[in-house]
């Protein structure tokens, strides 16, 4: 049976991006077909300024919107990645195997880090690191596919990178995983900003339907959401990712493809209605079954108790022989 991992970090409120190019898919497919993992990679929130109880309560929120999207403690295993030392443990191992090249090359390290300067804040080592941290999140646990959005495949790249070159150094340890994307909707982009994606960590709300927003105020997003001078509706992504976007969202939403779909209106304005119908539909009981579970904390915090023990019992033995084969002397 086939391993798959993946992860949300807990720097925001879940969005809508995180749904429609990850969460979705690991409920509807990847957990029935597969062994997976599925984690909150609190781990990850470290690297750029932050508040420690809001990430707490971050963590929390996100593992109960995992569970209220779908996510099934009997089919797969859910987690909080700090509560799992093998990932730091592997960290530092691949920290030997990456290149300081390499790591600057990262776009979000690059991104990340010129937002940090621009607001007179240091850039934490950390940030340069964690894709080395993400690839122990991900070679931890023999993992085939990565199911993320397309944001991540230059991590996933990098991971493969230094699964390889261990095996070739030290011998075969790691499966050399590979990500998958949704065919649709695998890069949501900001609904103010359609040349950025997304992103929860980002400033402006008005561009980021976030799974726990109200539905007025998800039709009042998507009402406003920037098109352009056009009139007709037509799909294309680089001359019109406004309209684009909204096409992906309404197919994501409802099937069917951006192309066919922009043949039936004639105006941005109908266009806008429907996607915001749809989008309200899809989430309703998202956010309904995210209430109830909210409601029960004690449920939430056994199903991470449970998944981490259970996370733990897979990694330790490939962690503990990816230490022998480096070089490290056996304890006792
Ligand atoms: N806009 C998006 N479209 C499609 N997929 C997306 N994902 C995130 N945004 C989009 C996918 O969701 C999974 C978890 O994402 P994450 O928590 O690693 O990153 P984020 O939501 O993008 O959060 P931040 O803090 O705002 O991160 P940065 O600034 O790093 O982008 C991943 O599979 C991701 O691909």
């Amino acid at each position: 049976m086939k391993r798959i991992f993946s992860g949300v970090k807990p720097t925001g409120h879940l969005t809508l991006g995180n749904y429609l190019g990850a969460v979705r898919r690991w409920v509807e497919v990847d957990q029935h077909r597969s062994d997976s993992l599925f984690s909150v990679v609190d781990l990850h929130a470290l690297t750029v300024e932050h508040d420690p109880a809001r990430v707490r309560r971050l963590s929390r929120q996100a593992a109960t919107l995992l569970l209220a999207a779908g996510l099934d403690p009997k089919l797969c295993t859910l987690f909080v990645q700090s509560h799992v030392d093998e990932h730091a443990r592997l960290s530092y191992l691949l920290e030997c195997t990456a290149t300081d090249g390499e790591l600057r090359r990262m776009i979000q390290y690059k991104e990340k880090g010129a937002r940090a300067l621009a607001a007179g804040e240091g850039v934490r080592l950390s940030l340069l690191t964690y894709p080395v941290l993400m690839a122990a999140d991900i070679l931890a646990y023999g993992t085939d596919e990565v199911p993320v959005g397309e944001d991540q495949t230059q991590h996933v790249e990098l991971t493969r990178d230094l699964a390889v070159r261990f095996n070739q150094r030290c011998g075969q340890v790691f499966t050399v995983p590979k990500a998958t994307h949704p065919e649709v909707a695998a890069r949501v982009m900001d609904l103010q900003d359609p040349l950025s994606k997304m992103g929860k960590s980002h400033e402006n709300a008005a561009g980021i339907v976030y799974l726990l927003d109200d539905e007025d105020t998800v039709r009042r997003k998507v009402m406003r959401a920037v098109t352009d001078s056009g009139t007709d509706v037509a799909y294309d992504r680089e001359g019109r990712p406004g309209v684009a976007n909204l096409l992906n969202l309404l197919a994501a939403a409802t099937g069917g493809s951006p192309e066919d779909l922009a043949g039936a209106y004639q105006s941005y304005g109908a266009l806008k209605r429907d996607t915001a119908d749809a989008l309200v539909a899809l989430l309703r009981p998202v956010r309904e079954r995210h209430a109830e579970l909210a409601a029960d904390p004690g449920y939430v915090d056994q199903v991470l108790r449970d998944g981490a023990e259970r996370a733990r019992g897979m990694a330790r033995p490939l962690v503990d022989r990816a230490y022998r084969a480096i070089g490290l002397l056996p304890a006792g």
